[in-house]
Parts: structure tokens; sequence; C-alpha cells
């Protein structure tokens, strides 16, 4: 096999930022390929959170203090360094949650349950990972509106001819993830928000798995909510967005209800902070909102467009080197048309006992159905194994995925 020309990127210095990745696992320098899940943390990002702790600690929005009014400020810079990074216009645009999940129910149990009526249809497709399933499920349960999907093709891009017939004038809301995250395809946004807009519909994207690997904004994009999780973006765990248009915000009730998210509390009626503080009650995840910001901004030292590119060019490099392996079935569009990940099966060896396998190499992948069920009931598999990329993922680390793979047959299958 021919090593493909991998365009210039410091792979070795980035890699130095990140403290866990030069650990061995059973005896073999680790390979983490498993990014989707979850991405590791750059040092800086550690820092951050570690100084706040140390220097900071108070709770936010209460206290008449020095430390209280730092800590304050820090956390509300972190919203607009975050919100700047996704090009929202206003800080009350940017909504802390927990992750990507908390976002997908905020909007399906604030937005969803006040404006859905029975008859409403939900548009959603074949491939989103269960956070942007089950949310619509439930509030469908609750108002009478009923779900349709969007079929995908073998290729695994979505199939977008039947489009009139599942997207109406009865269709209030269209949510679709940017990018999948077991076939890697990479979504045609625009033509979606357009066509959606087309007929009056909302549209709400799971960015859970683009915001962290290609530049984007969401006015660009077209869209009215977006979301996702600090955890996949170098960010640490416990924190998410929902960016959201300033109007539908506005408009909508409070998803939890507490301290923080009010502004007059009688007996038996309150009344509602403004926004984004509308939507976000109790003490908030602030050591994680500020280890937000110092992940986006290591990012941005990175470069979006460059971790893109790179993550292209592995996934090709990984589809080369695993095309040629002798009981494989590869999952998911060309490299062009994906994010960096791999999904695959192994003929004749279960995808559990295929990762238990590679991690006696040291190589970390996931394997399951990757919360989404009817997409590999679709690809007519239980489970997939799934290697993912990031802007610390060597060549190196793909060549010993494909030696691996190529051996796992041998080894284990029973046919
Ligand atoms: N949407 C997509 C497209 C995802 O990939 C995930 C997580 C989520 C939503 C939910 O994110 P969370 O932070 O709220 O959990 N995906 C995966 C995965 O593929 N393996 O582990 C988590």
């Amino acid at each position: 096999m021919e090593a493909l020309h991998l365009a210039p990127f410091d792979v070795a210095a980035l890699r130095a930022d990140f403290p866990l990745l030069s650990q061995e696992v059973n005896g073999h320098p680790l390979a983490y390929l498993d990014s989707t899940a979850t991405a590791q943390k750059p040092a800086a990002v550690l820092a951050a959170m570690d100084q706040y702790y140390r220097t900071l600690n108070a709770n936010v929005h209460r206290g008449i203090y020095q430390i209280s009014e730092a800590a304050t400020a820090a956390y509300e810079g972190a919203r607009r360094t975050v919100g700047r990074f996704i090009g929202a216009r206003s800080p009350k645009e940017v909504i802390w949650t927990r992750n990507t999940t908390e976002a997908i129910n905020l909007v399906a149990q604030s937005w969803g349950r006040s404006q859905l009526q029975p008859g409403d249809r939900i548009l959603l497709t074949v491939m989103e990972h269960h956070s942007n399933l089950v949310p619509w499920q439930m509030v469908a349960a609750q108002t009478g509106a009923q779900l349709d999907f969007l079929p995908i093709d073998g290729a695994g891009r979505l199939v977008l001819d039947d489009l009139a017939s599942v997207l109406t004038e009865r269709t209030r809301l269209v949510a679709f993830t940017h990018m999948s995250n077991v076939l890697g395809t990479i979504n045609p946004v625009r033509e979606l928000v357009a066509a959606a807009k087309q007929v009056g519909a909302t549209v709400l994207i799971d960015a859970a798995q683009s915001v962290p690997h290609l530049p984007l904004d969401v006015y660009d994009l077209g869209c009215d909510f977006l979301a996702f999780s600090g955890h996949k973006m170098c960010g640490p765990t416990g924190i998410g967005v929902l960016w959201g248009r300033r109007e539908l915000l506005e408009a909508m009730p409070p998803f939890l209800g507490g301290g923080d998210m009010i502004r007059r509390v009688g007996l038996y009626e309150s009344s509602w902070n403004d926004l984004p503080w509308k939507f976000e009650a109790g003490t908030p995840a602030i050591a994680e909102a500020i280890g937000l910001a110092a992940a986006v901004e290591y990012l941005q030292s990175v470069g979006l467009d460059a971790i893109h590119q790179r993550e292209q060019q592995l996934t090709e490099l990984a589809l080369a080197q695993l095309a040629d392996i002798p009981g494989l079935t590869l999952f998911g569009p060309p490299a062009a048309e994906r994010g960096g990940l791999v999904s695959l099966c192994v003929a004749g060896v279960h995808a559990h006992d295929v990762a238990a396998f590679l991690d006696s190499f040291g190589i970390a992948v996931r394997a399951g159905h990757h919360c989404a069920h009817p997409l590999h009931d679709l690809l007519g598999v239980p489970a997939t194994v799934r290697a993912s990329f990031y802007l610390y993922t060597t060549e190196e680390e793909i060549e010993r995925l494909a030696h691996a793979l190529a051996q796992v047959r041998a080894v284990l299958a029973l046919d």
C-alpha cells in the first residue's frame, strides 16, 4: 500500500499537548481511536479548570465579593468565546446545557411541547443518534405530533429524492445530525435548511460531531437551533451548548425551574429571568464552561479548516488501507463526503471481540450500536466497530489499526 501524501500538520507537537496520549496500554503505546465518543483534553484545558478551582472558585451571579465577581466574569466570558466560535450574534443566544442530549431535550420539551399540535409532523433522518430521536418520540407522544424519516442510500448518504413527500406544510420541525457518528456522512445542511424554510419549518441541527471538527457559522447554516457537547471538542464533560435564534428562545417557556432562572418568585407563581439564564436553573457548570472556552481557543489556534482537512486525509488513508483486508465490510460514503471516522464489521467475529482484540494491541475503538439502534437495524448488523480520528491521530496509529484488523479473522473467526 502506497502511503498517501498528507498535508503538513505538526501532529507530534500537538500530541505533546495531550498528557493522556503518552501512556502505554497492554505493552503498546495507546492508540486512542475513539474521539467520536469523547475527545482527549489538552493541558491548556486542564490548566484553565485547575486555575479556576485554585484561585476563583465561588458561585456565579450571586456574591458581591471579589472572587465571585471574577468567577462570574470568567463564566460569562466563556459564553462569549464559545458563542463567537459558532457565529452567535449575542451571548443571549448561547444556553449552557450538560451536553447535546440535554440541549435537544430542552428544545423538545420547551419549544416542542408548547408549539406542536396533533397532526403536526417532525422530520428526522434514519441515521440519528438516540439523543436526536428519543426526545422527539417523547414529545410526539405528549402532543400528538408524528415522526417522519429521511432514508439513506447504500453508501450512507441521505436520499433527498422524495423530500417533497415527507417535507410538507404539516412539517413543523426538521431535526438532523450534521455528521453521522456511525457513517461519518456530512449531511447537506444548506439544502435541507432551504427546503425546510420553504414549508415554514423550524430547523434543529445536532452538531455534536461537526462543531468539534469543522468550521461552522450558525447564521451561515441558516438553522434555528444547534446543539453540541464540550467533551467531544477537547473540553470537559458536563457542559454543552444550545444555540437558538433569539426570538424563538424569548418566546419559549423555561425547561427546568429553580434558582437563577427566575426574576421574581411568589408562593404561587414566578416570572422568568432574561436570556440566556431563563434556561439555566441551578448552580451551573462553572469550571466546565471555563474549560470549554479554553478548548475553543485551543482548537482555534490549530485551525478548524486544518483539522477538517487533516481528518479527511486520515480517513482516506484508513479507507484505502482497510479496503484491501479480506472479510471487512466498511460502512459510509467516500472520504471526501465524511468526517474522521470509519465503521466496519469483520465477517465471523463479533464487534466486541474485535474491539477486545484491538485493545490487546493498545488500540482503543468503540464497538456496539453507538446509540444508533435504528441505523444498525437498517444496515442489517447488530453492532459495528468504529475507529475515529481527531487532530492528534497519527498515520502510524491507522497503520497499526489496519495491521491488527488484517490478523483478527485468522485468530478469532469461526468460519
Ligand atoms: N449526537 C451525535 C451525532 C452524537 O454522536 C452524540 C454522542 C450525541 C448526539 C450525544 O452527545 P452527548 O454528549 O449528549 O452524549 N455520540 C457518541 C458516540 O458516538 N459514542 O459515544 C457517544
